[in-house]
């Protein structure tokens, strides 16, 4: 079969109807069977519920001034919600993104349609083009520093994560928002000029995409340039970068300042818990996060006490720390010795990626102990010896009890506070009182646990 008019270079698809029954029933022989037409729809990530006429290029009879729409079987959509119209637009379904707006990605369901005559079609493929979409996002950079810029644009998009596992979401930079990136037919020379004069004023500008689809700055070495502007779109693309794409509706601008903020460094004291390891003993200190610098500005340990009389261990990017080539990079982890409370410090600088460098300041870190509490039984008028320390950590002998309350209605003496002994006399009568405690630090006294609550059930003879 060939097209005799209107040929095009792409597939197209035809539906044949025919008619062959010699009934003379009139309503049979005038009542074609309706038939549903695949959709192909478009919404961006986190936008409100809209409303997608599928029905306008069916084949249905139906009332449509009625109330009764003529799509039935709709299917649960793989992600988002979808619902049948009603009033006056029974002849479509009003489709609502996922409420995680990271997702984008293809979303698929099906449908089919009723006439009036109750005559059912075939079901049809709904396809729903969740779109990632990008926002304005500006930010600095020292002149001459070179930094992957991925995560600081993406930071504040909807739609960076694909629904479907064989497709991904991809960065494609341009220098003109109002440049066509994405038409691959009968493109015009004018436009494929205007793409490379793009790329090349994006190379101008140090910025690229690489193997990895991450965003690449080479920030200029004069700041005198002033700042550097661009957009770029979010594509969702199939992996392997073949088929269609599907771009963001709009790109999104992005300003960069050539400078830097001075880094910044604090005196800080930070809380860890005891854990009893051995595995899971170790914390990440985000000190960029608590400093309030930049997330590529670097730590540079200048000295401490960890490794040198002080226990535990300083990792710096994975590898053990060591003051005379391994003191400086990005994350900074604390191992703790283990079921051990007590007191370490560590000073530091703070560097920025053009070489600024902080104040010296210090970081102390409390390894705290957790009391738990407990309940206890005891017979009325009677005296006994209660160890508080068995269900706490830690369980060595570097804590002693503390701040061990008063029962409610029992009276107690602390036997011996370094094994966390009490001795507690009961009423004459059965009862029940409570009573706290907290566990402290013997070498290090400024470090004290919470309050654990103890319950003494007084019980009868
Ligand atoms: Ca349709
Ligand atoms: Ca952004
Ligand atoms: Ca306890």
């Amino acid at each position: 079969m060939k097209w005799a008019e209107n040929q095009t270079a792409t597939p197209r698809s035809y539906r044949l109807a025919t008619l062959i029954d010699p009934s003379t029933d009139v309503l049979w022989n005038t009542v074609l069977k309706p038939y549903a037409y695949d959709d192909d729809l478009s919404i961006s990530a986190g936008d409100p519920a809209q409303f997608f006429a599928i029905v306008a290029n069916d084949e249905v009879e139906y009332n449509t001034a009625g109330t009764v729409s003529p799509i039935v079987d709709l299917a649960t959509p793989t992600h988002g919600t979808l619902a049948v119209g009603t009033g006056s637009r029974i002849n479509g379904v009003i489709y609502t993104p996922p409420t995680d707006t990271k997702l984008a990605g293809p979303v698929t369901s099906k449908y089919a349609v009723r006439s009036t005559s109750m005559e059912k079609s075939t079901p049809a493929n709904i396809t729903i083009h969740v779109l990632p979409r990008p926002f304005e996002d500006s930010f600095k950079k020292g002149p001459g520093t070179s930094s992957k810029i991925t995560a600081e644009l993406l930071g504040n998009d909807f739609g960076t994560e694909n629904i479907d596992s064989t497709r991904r979401i991809n960065v494609v930079l341009t220098n003109d928002p109002d440049l066509d990136m994405f038409s691959m037919d009968k493109v015009p020379d004018t436009v494929l000029a205007a793409r490379e004069r793009s790329k090349l004023a994006l190379e101008s500008k140090g910025l690229s995409v690489d193997a990895n689809g991450d965003v690449q700055f080479d920030a200029p070495v004069d700041a005198g340039a002033g700042p550097v502007v661009f957009y770029y779109y979010l594509v969702d693309d199939d992996a392997n970068l073949v088929g269609q794409r599907f771009p963001s509706a709009r790109p999104a601008r992005v300003t960069i300042e050539l400078a830097e903020d001075k880094p910044v460094a604090v005196d800080e004291l930070i809380e860890i818990p005891v854990k009893h390891g051995p595995s899971d003993l170790s914390t990440k200190l985000d000190l960029q996060d608590l400093t309030g610098n930049p997330e590529d500005y670097a730590i540079r340990i200048t000295d401490t006490n960890i490794g040198a009389g002080g226990q535990g261990r300083l990792s710096i990017d994975g590898s053990n720390y060591n003051a005379a080539d391994h003191n400086e990079g990005l994350d900074v982890t604390y191992t703790q010795q283990g079921n051990s409370a007590y007191a370490v410090w560590f000073t530091y600088e703070v560097v920025s990626p053009g070489g600024q460098v902080s104040e010296e300041r210090k970081i102390t870190i409390h390894v705290v102990p957790k009391a738990v509490g407990e309940s206890i039984s005891l017979k009325r008028n009677t005296t006994a010896d209660f160890v508080l320390f068995g269900n706490d950590l830690p369980s060595d002998a570097s804590v002693q009890l503390v701040n061990v309350s008063n029962p409610s209605c029992a009276t107690r003496t602390v036997a011996d506070a370094a094994s966390g002994k009490v001795t507690i006399t009961a009423p004459n009568g059965t009862n029940t009182c409570t009573m706290t405690y907290a566990l402290q630090v013997r070498d290090f006294p400024e470090i004290v646990s919470n309050k654990a609550t103890v319950t003494i059930q007084v019980t009868r003879r």
